[in-house]
């Protein structure tokens, strides 16, 4: 009897289980798809940006993690970022054979890799910050046209060099974030709904169809602070590439959790990250993809008791399962998202890694085997 409930769940699963945009990707990325789906029906992954490259008063110590310093376990996500792919180190001075290298050792190690791209303008060689209308010149037909293409050519090596001897390394990559504000050159303002639509197109169908990546999960993030929660999933899905072209339904988040720049209460904060999670969360259910917060954070938290109280608490109020949470970097004492021994969200922070919900490396087993262990379905 048993056995026949088990086995009518799972085909119950299998059938709504959502499909990953590469019908071709290998089998340990579709696998992680499915992992990421299911753990979340038990609970939230932690990641953090850099994690594995440096921390406040270190950098390239190989096994060395803020996280792991303060709670003894890895994140379960860990973030990089390709910005400055044509160089030898990316813009926050990683070098890219040691990001090759890291997400590596994470795989093996059972972690997960995912990645962001502060992209360089092909246009014209300025930063990512830059507001010069660009897009339409990147597509087919644009003058940089042939210069986009050396960038995803550069993606493309970068992301080989990352295979293991017998495994094309699965990553959740996350181009193009932000895109509904108006501070990258990709962002509102600086090109239409149209052209957005088409620049994420074409990268996905370049990658996958031309460079045959297969190992590859699309994660799609605007911003929070640029989401009017009154106008519903609207407000979410401007510049939307469409279902076939989007595995994770995210949003980065850094507005409702103590922003400096937004003036309501805490209490109108954690009723707003509340409200935000469900409106993105009922487009993922809609879609049936994905849902995360693929980025949050509060830089050099000075609020009492802020993973426990910002994030987690008004997350389980909220009923709306992320498959992760990832906070940003920790460059120094000026610029960083997790705690340090002795700062002051340091308990909060072990309190929040020792809470059933949220899974650290040590929580989760091998998220690229068919039935993940301690997530087996029962
Ligand atoms: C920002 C800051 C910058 C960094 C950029 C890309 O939020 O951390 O210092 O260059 O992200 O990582």
């Amino acid at each position: 009897m048993r056995h026949l409930i088990f086995c009518l769940l799972f085909i119950t699963l299998l059938d709504v289980a959502a499909q990953a945009v590469d019908p071709s990707a290998t089998k340990k990325t579709k696998n992680l798809y499915r992992f990421l789906e299911q753990s979340a029906q038990l609970g939230m992954m932690f990641g953090h940006q850099d994690d594995a490259a440096y921390g406040i008063g270190w950098r390239e110590i190989h096994g060395e993690s803020d996280v792991k310093r303060l709670v003894g376990t890895y994140p379960a996500i860990f973030g990089w970022d390709l910005g400055e792919i044509d160089s030898t180190d990316n813009l926050d001075d990683v070098k890219f054979d040691l990001m090759r290298d890291r997400i590596k050792m994470i795989y093996k190690m059972g972690g997960i890799n995912t990645i962001s791209w502060h992209m360089r303008n092909p246009l014209n060689g300025a930063s990512s910050w830059d507001k010069t209308e660009t897009i339409k010149e990147l597509l087919p037909g644009g003058s940089a046209h042939q210069a986009y293409i050396d960038k995803l050519e550069a993606f493309t090596s970068f992301i080989k060099k990352c295979n293991t001897l017998f495994t094309k390394v699965p990553i959740i990559f996350r181009p193009y974030h932000e895109h509904n504000g108006d501070w990258f050159w990709w962002g509102k303002g600086y090109c239409t709904e149209e052209e957005y639509i088409a620049l994420w197109r074409f990268t996905v169908e370049y990658l996958r169809d031309e460079k045959g990546l297969h190992n590859l999960i699309y994660a799609f993030s605007p911003d929070r602070s640029r989401m009017d929660l009154s106008k519903g999933a609207a407000s979410y899905l401007y510049a939307y590439p469409g279902d076939e072209y989007v595995d994770i339904i995210g949003f980065d988040n850094y507005w409702d959790v103590g922003l400096k720049w937004n003036k309501a209460s805490r209490d109108q904060q954690q009723k707003e990250l509340i409200e935000s999670l469900k409106l993105v969360a009922s487009v993922a259910r809609e879609k049936n993809k994905v849902f995360a917060l693929s980025e949050t954070g509060n830089e050099t938290l000075n609020i009492d008791d802020w993973y426990m109280q910002s994030l987690l608490d008004p997350i389980k109020a909220s009923g709306t399962n992320p498959a992760w949470v990832l906070v940003w970097r920790n460059f120094d004492e000026s610029h960083f998202y997790v705690p340090y021994e002795g700062q002051k969200n340091a308990p909060g922070f072990i309190e929040f890694e020792k809470d059933d919900y949220t899974f650290f490396l040590k929580d989760i087993s091998n998220p690229y085997r068919k039935s993940p262990k301690k997530h087996a379905i029962e």
